[in-house]
């Protein structure tokens, strides 16, 4: 019998390490999203991956569906921007992969760059 009781506690080791892993990259979300734009030193390291959900010319705001923003410590999500020259929206329209910079103007958020991702 003891050869399986060997076999069993290797075993819960091996399930157990994939587990803890698991675990330890959930908390480190918020922290990691992309390395490689972290490395980036030029004004493009600022620039969030977004995708345009709706255009609203005449309010100058437009829904983007976003990534995380280090710099507004947010996450990604799907909200509303009010954009800082309603000309910037006659280059893009719904469902256009975006890049843009953010920043936060008493409590809302305005877009101060959008250029399509391509
Ligand atoms: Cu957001």
């Amino acid at each position: 019998m003891k050869p399986m009781n060997v076999f069993v506690l290797s075993f819960g080791v091996a399930l157990a390490a994939p587990l803890a892993a698991m675990a330890g990259g959930d908390h480190g979300h918020a922290g990691h999203g992309k390395p490689a734009a972290t490395a980036a030193t030029s004004a493009a390291a600022d620039m969030v991956d977004g995708e345009v959900r709706k255009v609203d010319k005449a309010a100058a705001k437009v829904t983007l569906k976003h990534g995380e923003i280090k710099s507004l410590e947010m996450p990604g999500m799907t909200m509303v921007f009010q954009v800082k020259d309603p000309a910037m929206l006659d280059a893009v329209k719904a469902g256009d992969k975006v890049r843009f910079k953010a920043e936060k103007a008493g409590s809302s958020f305005v877009v101060t760059e959008l250029a399509p991702a391509n």
